[in-house]
């Protein structure tokens, strides 16, 4: 095992058995939820994976260490800490290890952690990609990257508009990751189940995702694949409202200058800020949303790969 690594007990005797685990990212309870409804979410997140058959590894660095699987008191920590914590990306590890430091883990470091310890399927809200403007300024999440070289299943709600989602999925399909809808043909926008642009397959079940998963994994490529599942219709917010919001939180960043790392971050407390209460609502059970079907697939994850 990786010397980095700490496996918590629960999680290591899960894997072992080969039964069904689910990884869980640290950025969104530090950076993309206010304190207290970011712990609470977390816990219940940890819950909803547990009710559906798979056990809970919520992944962060603690002092140097890469934590697959966090206590309830952990928890409380990083959401306490909340933007005080470093965000880590892949470029970000090897210094926060050697510094004996903490980092929240994104989609990228959450994936690479989550392959560490053996892993296969994560449950998030939102995943990065390519910013809009970015044939100026060159900013392209380092998760696209990530997928399509480290192989986890990433259930996520799409991604927000606040990116160009054209460009996401044409930089995924450069790395070839496949983007599945999960029961829709169109790719979600996080807030909103339709995007206008479509995804590369839709399936409609938890086994069906699993197969797909595991094939990929038996032709031996080593990229990921993206499932995107729309936000469930009653708590999905009106376009218009949700539009406006990003415009203005992206005039707000230019005018700011803000760039590198923080932009996501802005972006993200700027449109939940203008939107009110409602958005975190959304935003929450979108959450909730993933992490049920990353649990079933799980499950039907090991089910395939314990028979054979
Ligand atoms: N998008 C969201 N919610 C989030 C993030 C993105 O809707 O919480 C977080 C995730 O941790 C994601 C990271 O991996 O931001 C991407 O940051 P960047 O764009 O700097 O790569
Ligand atoms: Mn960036």
């Amino acid at each position: 095992m990786n010397q980095y690594l700490d496996i918590h007990p629960e999680v290591a005797a899960t894997l072992a058995a080969g039964k069904p685990v689910v990884a869980l990212e640290s950025t969104i309870i530090s950076h993309g939820m206010p304190y207290p409804q970011n712990v609470e979410t977390a816990l219940n997140v940890e819950r909803i994976v547990r009710e559906n058959g798979a056990v809970p590894a919520t992944i962060a660095v603690i002092g140097g260490r890469l934590k697959a699987g966090l206590t309830p008191e952990e928890i409380e920590y990083f959401g306490k800490k909340g933007q005080a914590i470093a965000k880590a990306s892949r470029r970000d590890l090897a210094v926060l290890c050697a510094r004996g430091e903490d980092g929240a883990t994104t989609v990228t470091t959450t994936m690479i952690i989550a392959h560490m310890a053996g892993i296969k399927i994560f449950a998030t809200g939102g995943i990065g990609g390519v910013h809009r403007g970015a044939e100026t300024t060159m900013d392209i999440s380092a998760d696209l990257e990530e997928l399509g070289q480290t192989p986890v299943m990433v259930v996520c709600a799409g991604a927000k508009s606040i990116l160009d989602l054209g460009l996401t999925l044409e930089y995924l399909e450069t790395k070839g990751v496949p983007v599945i809808g999960y029961g829709t043909e169109e790719l979600p926008a996080f807030y909103t189940r339709s995007s206008g642009f479509r995804v590369d397959y839709r399936m409609d079940t938890p086994e069906e995702l699993a197969k797909a998963f595991k094939t990929q994994n038996d032709l031996g490529f080593p990229g990921g694949m993206l499932v995107t599942n729309p936000i469930p219709e009653e708590y999905a917010m009106p376009l218009e409202t949700i539009n406006a919001a990003i415009e203005q939180a992206l005039a707000e960043c230019n005018e700011k200058g803000i760039h590198g790392k923080e932009t996501t971050p802005f972006l993200l407390a700027r449109v939940s800020e203008l939107t009110g209460g409602n958005s975190l609502a959304s935003n929450i059970r979108l959450v909730y949303n993933n992490a049920k079907v990353a649990a079933q697939t799980a499950a039907a994850y090991s089910q395939l790969t314990t028979n054979n």
